[in-house]
């Protein structure tokens, strides 16, 4: 059905973008139900219309995308190639519409047709191919490569199913499969024509050549498949449609016909459920320990199948001339999972086109550059060289080769120093031999950044000191950006609408223009109507809520909201313990003088990260009490919601009042939550870190809340011997919210069910300074509380958080790597 009607709209997209009128858009539609949908008008039903509405959209992008491809293609640019083992892209039907300019002319079009494109566009299951931030980045990367005109191919896996669905039962969370394709995904397109055959296991045979050199043949033990799926990714003003190109595991046809003809029926299908697995589930943070030969394997999988794909174009417009090579590819390493494509460009070079080692390693180190996401120790991915050696001998042995040779530069700058040889080893010398891929990719890449001013300086500083004085200038920093269309101007129409009146309908791709609002922040009209869509969007949220959980949110409330993984360093559990506080405050001081709150909550933990867990499991006993406590509840409301994913997101920011981005100092790479609220016109409640620096920069210290130890003093603090004992037994208020999570009154019956949470701040060593940083958490909540008290004011900063995040769409970031990393031109596309 795919295919036929992939041949349908080929031939029947020919209106020109501009003249597409809504009765061309109707009667796609139309069409499109009946033809490619077999049903009509009459017996429709939401999914019906939905599929048939992308359909229409769909023939619209293809269209363009034959144009980009082409242009491209005719001009022979250079590209870059992003390789990240996450892109969470969320839905795409609104953002589509909206970059195609067609949005509003398929909202009246619908209307016409008797359905709501709102309820139309909530068919949609959201593309989780990714869990968080980085893979968040990546979307609005390539959002703006298109926007931006620039020749750009996202890598990717094609993962069955992608991140968990999570449900809430008795308040605790629940994993169920995320099945995002399981009626179709209207928006992709297989390419079989582009399959590639992937070698994993076996041995190294080396070889001899008459002149005396040596050759290496690896011979795999075994080959899957890699098939690709396309999904167009529309630029704002639709003229570049670029590709995120996915890779799907299936098992080699040839490799199963030797087993099969032998009569081994069950091996040649074990084969197959094994080759399958590889693309089967995304794996979730944090989740160190399941399945990492699998994990290794889906790396190694989709950076052949992307660099195969990668070569065989370039071979199109090249030969077998590689001199050109670094000039037409650039490979941007999203974190370290993509970094195994180092070695396999190398052993591509060298063992199969025949270069010697100098040439090789002369293409590939021009060709990466890197993106450090992290500093956590723990997530700075290692692989046991065992575990290389049986699934990828080769590139064990080039890792070796490589760092061999990085071993004399080493030696060469600081002579029998053997301390910091070990430092900067790929090979980590522990019990279990390790492979260091953070190292690996900072010796194989022309550029690393970092991805916030701090980030940046501590990667140089703590992480990754000598490289700077071995390379200086190769680390750099780019600093995240989000991209507006998805998140301001599809997500919040009325305020872009409001926006483009006051300022014209550029900020778009100009965030910069939205300074203008700052003319306004005075104007009494325009806070009332600032105010007002603010007070829209917090009814509707409170809609949701009611329908999501049963809870009544009153929108005169102030919304303060709180999305992001759940983790310990961006401390859900500090919002937790002031939400206990204030609790307290008021059952021991029914007049105690607050502005009524909601806390709303949206977050997945690891599967596998008990405590992460836990803190959502308490957060739902402490809301389900406090909710239903008559003698606070007017006051004081606490909402978790569940599955908190990209479209829930999108419901959520434009109603936030508050945004909470509490992580501990130096712990948060940079954050992109925090941009998408205050564009939004969200007051950050915040610590020194990541880019909240920058945003403080942005909008000014009088209209953010900034509290809580800076990264020196964490440092410091550490380095003391920090004991939250002291802290306990000093506060009252602190000692009596820890002590009362043993109890069983937030868990009638079963006292001690919320005591792991205590547990992890007192003998658990409180790692990430929660006791350390509450009191001046809650001094800056009480702050925000006394400024919402002041309508004008309050309206005031939000604007001024609003008009003053221009430096943070991710145009900028983007520019910013192509001219100091990327080296792109624009390829305009008729
Ligand atoms: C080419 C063409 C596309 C075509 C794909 C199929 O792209 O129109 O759909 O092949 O794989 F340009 P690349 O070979 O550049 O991927
Ligand atoms: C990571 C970092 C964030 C950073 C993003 C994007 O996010 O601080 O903003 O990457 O660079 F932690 P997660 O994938 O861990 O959520």
């Amino acid at each position: 059905m795919k295919k036929a009607k992939q041949t349908n709209s080929a031939t029947s997209a020919t209106a020109s973008l501009n003249g597409l009128s809504k009765d061309d858009i109707k009667q796609a539609i139309v069409r499109h139900l009946h033809c490619s949908m077999g049903t009509d008008e009459n017996k429709a039903n939401d999914h019906a219309w939905w599929k048939a509405a992308c359909a229409a959209v769909q023939e619209q992008v293809l269209e363009r995308l034959r144009s980009t491809q082409k242009a491209h293609y005719m001009n022979d640019t250079r590209a870059v190639h992003y390789f990240s083992a996450e892109f969470l892209m969320g839905r795409l039907m609104s953002n589509n519409l909206h970059n195609l300019g067609l949005y509003e002319k398929t909202h009246q079009a619908m209307r016409e047709l008797g359905v709501d494109l709102t309820d139309v566009m909530e068919q949609e299951p959201d593309m989780a191919l990714g869990n968080g931030g980085l893979g968040r980045l990546a979307a609005c990367f390539i959002d703006s490569l298109a926007t931006l005109d620039l020749p750009a191919i996202g890598y990717g896996l094609h993962y069955e199913h992608g991140l968990f669905r999570q449900e809430i039962r008795s308040g605790a969370q629940i994993e169920r499969p995320d099945s995002w394709r399981d009626y179709g995904n209207p928006w992709e397109i297989c390419r079989p024509e582009s399959i590639q055959e992937i070698p994993l296991y076996g041995y190294v045979e080396t070889k001899y050549g008459d002149k005396g050199q040596i050759n290496k043949e690896w011979h795999p033990g075994s080959i899957v498949k890699g098939v690709p799926w396309d999904i167009p990714v529309v630029g704002y003003g639709g003229k570049t449609v670029n590709v995120l190109r996915l890779w799907e595991s299936q098992a080699s046809d040839y490799f199963n016909w030797d087993v099969f003809n032998a009569g081994g029926y069950v091996d040649a299908q074990r084969e197959n459920v094994q080759a399958e697995t590889i693309s089967k589930v995304l794996y979730p943070n944090d989740e160190t320990e399941a399945g990492k030969e699998l994990r290794l394997i889906q790396q190694y999988f989709f950076c052949a199948c992307s660099l195969k794909d990668i070569i065989r174009r370039y071979k199109r417009a090249h030969g077998d001339d590689w001199s050109r090579f670094a000039d037409q590819v650039v490979i941007q390493l999203n974190d370290t999972h993509p970094a195994i494509a180092i070695p396999e460009l190398i052993r591509i070079l060298v063992d199969r086109a025949g270069m010697d080692w100098g040439a090789a390693w002369e293409i590939s180190s021009k060709t990466f550059a890197y993106t450090n996401h992290t500093l956590l120790p723990e997530a700075l991915e290692k692989w046991p060289a065992r575990m290389l050696e049986k699934i990828l001998p080769r590139h064990l042995e080039i890792i070796y080769e490589i760092n061999h040779r990085f071993m004399r530069k080493v030696e060469e700058k600081w002579p029998g120093d053997d301390a910091i040889k070990r430092k900067l080893s790929i090979i980590e010398e522990s019990s279990e031999k390790m492979i260091r891929m953070g190292n690996l990719s900072v010796i194989g890449s022309f550029a690393v950044n970092g991805v916030a001013e701090i980030h940046s300086r501590l990667v140089k500083e703590n992480l990754f000191p000598e490289f700077e004085k071995l390379w200086p200038g190769k680390l750099t920093n780019v600093t995240n950006g989000i991209t507006p269309r998805r998140w301001l101007k599809a997500c919040n129409p009325a305020l872009s609408k409001l926006i483009s009146e006051r300022i014209g309908d550029k900020w778009p791709t100009e965030l910069y223009k939205l300074q203008g609002l700052a003319n306004f922040a005075d104007d009494k009209e325009f806070q009332q109507q600032f105010m007002q869509i603010k007070h829209d969007n917090k009814v509707r949220l409170a809609a949701e809520v009611k329908t999501l959980t049963g809870v009544e949110l009153d929108p005169n409330m102030i919304f303060d909201i709180q999305i992001k993984r759940l983790h310990e360093y961006k401390r859900q559990h500090l919002n937790l313990l002031h939400i206990l506080a204030l609790y307290r405050r008021l059952l021991e001081d029914p007049d105690y003088d607050m502005h009524p709150r909601a806390f709303l909550f949206g977050a997945k933990a690891a599967p596998g990260y008990k405590l992460a867990k836990d803190i959502i499991y308490a957060i739902n006993k402490v809301a389900d009490k406090i909710n239903n406590d008559v003698r606070v509840n007017h006051k004081l409301k606490v909402v978790f919601l569940p599955n908190y994913r990209v479209s829930l997101a999108e419901k959520m920011i434009p109603a936030a009042d508050i945004s909470e981005q509490i992580s501990t100092a130096g712990k948060e790479a940079s954050g992109t939550g925090n941009m998408k609220l205050s564009l939004n016109g969200a007051l950050t409640v915040g610590t020194l870190d990541g880019a909240n620096i920058e945003i403080a920069e942005e909008v000014g210290e009088e209209n953010i809340f900034i509290f809580g130890l800076t990264v020196e003093q964490v440092q410091k603090l550490h380095a003391g011997g920090y004991n939250p004992y002291d802290i306990y037994d000093n506060s009252r208020e602190i000692k009596a919210i820890l002590d009362w999570l043993e109890t069983d009154y937030f868990t009638p019956g079963k006292p001690g069910e919320l005591a792991s949470v205590k547990q992890s701040l007192l003998d658990g060593g409180d790692p990430y300074l929660v006791l350390a940083d509450f009191d001046a958490y809650s001094e800056a909540q009480q702050k925000a509380d006394r400024a919402y008290r002041d309508k004008a004011g309050w309206a005031r900063k939000a604007i001024i958080n609003t008009a003053r995040m221009g430096k943070f769409t991710s145009d900028r970031s983007i520019r910013e790597y192509v001219e100091r990393i990327w080296r792109l031109t624009p390829c305009h596309v008729e």
